[in-house]
């Protein structure tokens, strides 16, 4: 099913139209109502008036992750107050969330992409679909929601986690679209077997997986396990949350819906535009978003762009799976972390010092595991197992409260990290996905 066939699959001609007058309007929309982006073209001596054309957007600084933060809680706002209908802010809670505040207008539209990306996936009315993203102020539960109920399909809002309730829920109602992280829906795979639960059994057709990495070799294992068609679903909240883009049933790269969210791939170091089909840092401008329009917003996740005459009918340009991130950003169990949230821990709890390495695996059970080795202070050392059990907890009771997920903890003597003389090996990554 092509959900909006006359807008995916229009010329390039006349969607490049388009993304023009919207770019323009954005420009003067965001000029007049947000000081943020006043003073960026003002200090890049620019004018909206000198958008005109679409590569004039080179002219338009990057907005970064950390402007996002430093405006929190509604400095990116271009509407008034009274409508927005609905935030969401980043995974991960770091002290400063990002915020994406959404008009009516702009719920709408995430329904629109979300559908897209159903369709895409072969869903369509008559189909249910098995939601085991977080719901709450992750954009992943609610956005797929929000897309399902807009196709006609009967959603089933199981959130993530709960997993033999999950199978029960699929396996009684007959889902048959699953929408997850891909790692959980291999959780997913395994739990079922030790249930005596059999995929083949089931009535599941397709599975739109995302905001995590993954690959081809786990595509191939999940499809295999779970008896279904895997797409690759992908988003940001900073843009809309899930929706951005997302693989049709040939799966061969990420349709995005450019319509609404302008894609340009550039050099990280130099920041230039690189032509179409080179590698780079992944940017979005959301041309027709009204409560927090972004311009140029730097992902950090590298990849490339290409159109080609895909088989589906859609003309919509494409992105590569994404190939990695330019920054320490970690995804674990689908949240956002960095190392530095943790290093702020550290450096909080007095009886802990900010030497530490986070080892990450995934092993038999396919979720993430982590385990942050960090030495303890000094004067705090001691052999009393008491001692260094009541600093385990207090420090696992401060991490989760930042970073949202639980973390193992092992501490270890002091001085007992291998110092580095260029810059610290934080984070060992052993998950071979
Ligand atoms: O993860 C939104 C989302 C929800 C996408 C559900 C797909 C499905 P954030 O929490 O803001 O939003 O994290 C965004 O996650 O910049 C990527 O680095 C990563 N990411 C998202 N989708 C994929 C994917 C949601 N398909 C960050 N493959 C992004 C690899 C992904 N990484």
């Amino acid at each position: 099913m092509i959900w909006n066939k006359a807008r995916e699959c229009e010329s390039i001609e006349k969607r490049k139209e388009r993304q023009l007058a919207d770019l323009k309007e954005l420009c003067f929309r965001v000029y007049e109502r947000v000081p943020f982006y006043r003073k960026k073209f003002d200090n890049a001596g620019i004018n909206p008036s000198d958008i005109k054309t679409l590569d004039d957007i080179a002219k338009i600084p990057f907005t970064t992750k950390d402007e996002m933060r430093e405006t929190y809680p509604y400095g990116l706002l271009a509407v008034d107050e009274t409508d927005i209908v609905e935030i969401h802010t980043s995974s991960g809670t770091t002290g400063t969330p990002v915020v994406d505040a959404y008009t009516q207008s702009d719920m709408d539209m995430w329904g629109e992409v979300m559908a897209r990306c159903f369709g895409m996936a072969g869903g369509d009315k008559g189909d249910v679909v098995q939601n085991a993203y977080g719901y709450g102020m992750f954009t992943g539960g609610l956005g797929v929601h929000y897309g399902s109920q807009k196709i006609g399909a009967n959603i089933i809002p199981a959130a993530s986690g709960n997993t033999k309730r999950q199978l029960m829920l699929m396996r009684d109602f007959k889902s048959t679209i699953l929408t997850c992280t891909p790692s959980y829906a291999l959780f997913m795979a395994d739990e079922a077997r030790d249930m005596g639960i059999e995929f083949k059994d089931l009535h599941l057709k397709s599975g739109i997986f995302g905001a995590e990495p993954w690959s081809d070799n786990m595509r191939d294992e999940i499809e295999s396990k779970l008896h279904l068609k895997a797409h690759d679903i992908y988003g940001l909240t900073e843009i809309i949350g899930p929706g951005v883009s997302c693989e049709c049933d040939i799966q061969h790269g990420l349709h995005v819906n450019e319509d609404y969210f302008f894609p340009e791939i550039i050099d990280p170091e130099t920041g230039k535009v690189l032509p179409e089909g080179e590698k780079g840092e992944l940017v979005f401008t959301t041309l027709t978003k009204q409560g927090t329009p972004i311009l140029r917003y730097r992902t950090r996740d590298i990849t490339w762009l290409w159109h080609d005459e895909c088989k589906c009918g859609r003309t919509l340009v494409k992105m590569h799976r994404l190939l990695g991130r330019n920054d320490d950003m970690l995804i674990i169990r689908g949240v956002n972390v960095f190392p530095s949230q943790i290093e702020n821990v550290l450096l909080r709890v007095e009886e802990t010092q900010p030497h530490y390495q986070i080892i990450i695996e995934r092993g038999s059970t396919h979720l993430d595991e982590v385990e942050l080795q960090v030495e303890v202070e000094e004067s705090f050392f001691s052999d009393e197992t008491k001692e260094l059990e009541r600093i385990k907890n207090k420090l696992h009771q401060e991490l989760k409260q930042e970073l949202g997920i639980s973390i193992n903890i092992r501490l270890v003597e002091p001085k007992s990290i291998e110092r580095s003389i260029g810059k610290a090996k934080r984070v060992i990554d052993k998950r071979n996905i």
